[in-house]
């Protein structure tokens, strides 16, 4: 990275968990990006122009902009991976090098949501099922449970404040909008007390605030929370 002032540009979808851990870990890191707009619900990202720039057709794709030789990073956890990399003293998001059990912690972590979990209740599976008859949402909120379930057994051996001890790590900012998507499905936290806990105490965190899908310029209206906590249309 020759820049000192990096830049970024993200595209991304205000409800994309995927998104939301970039803008999560951006955020933390403390560096300034700027987005355009995918709107999955019009399937944007089918678009000739998406494909071009990300031939999975998805969203996030992170560029880095004043690189001497930067491209797109199509891949959610790539990218994370990228800025850890390209950014390890900016709040670090791994544990320290000397403790490689730790790091493999976070990243089975991450894994769970990233590999096991997101793949299958991603948007354009639950249209599929849909068609083979079976009810989307229920389908998301089944795997979601099991994903979860899986992630709360695995964290609760090395949890402290956060999933992995007690620093924010990658597992964190990849939890956060699995929540976020987990709630929205029906998910029961209760039944997942560590993830609850540290969805909650991930949630007061600014870098988190401010990356909340009720936040996003592309939320719609009816969707919309202020930073100040009131939701759009609340007295
Ligand atoms: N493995 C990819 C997954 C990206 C992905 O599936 N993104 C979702 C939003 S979270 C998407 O674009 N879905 C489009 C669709 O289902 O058609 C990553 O981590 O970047």
């Amino acid at each position: 990275m020759s820049s000192d002032n990096p830049q970024f540009h993200l595209h991304t979808y205000f409800r994309s968990s995927c998104s939301g851990r970039l803008r999560i870990a951006l955020n933390l890191k403390s560096l300034s990006y700027t987005c355009s707009y995918t709107n999955l619900l019009k399937d944007e990202q089918t678009s000739a122009s998406h494909l071009s720039l990300n031939p999975s057709g998805t969203v996030p794709v992170l560029t880095p902009l004043n690189t001497d030789n930067g491209w797109p990073i199509t891949q959610s956890v790539a990218a994370l991976e990228y800025l850890e990399e390209a950014f390890p003293d900016r709040r670090p998001l791994l544990p320290s090098r000397d403790d490689v059990m730790a790091r493999a912690q976070v990243r089975t972590l991450v894994n769970i949501i990233a590999c096991d979990t997101q793949p299958v209740t991603n948007r354009h599976i639950m249209l599929a099922v849909g068609k083979l008859g079976k009810n989307g949402p229920e389908w998301s909120r089944e795997y979601m449970t099991r994903g979860l379930k899986a992630y709360e057994e695995t964290a609760k051996k090395t949890a402290g404040k956060f999933s992995v001890g007690g620093e924010i790590t990658m597992a964190d900012v990849v939890l956060v909008p699995a929540v976020w998507g987990a709630e929205r499905f029906g998910v029961d936290l209760e039944k997942l007390p560590t993830v609850k806990r540290i969805y909650e105490t991930m949630s007061r965190e600014e870098a988190v605030v401010k990356a909340h899908w009720r936040r996003q310029e592309d939320t719609p209206e009816e969707f919309r929370e202020n930073l100040d906590g009131g939701v759009a249309g609340d007295p």
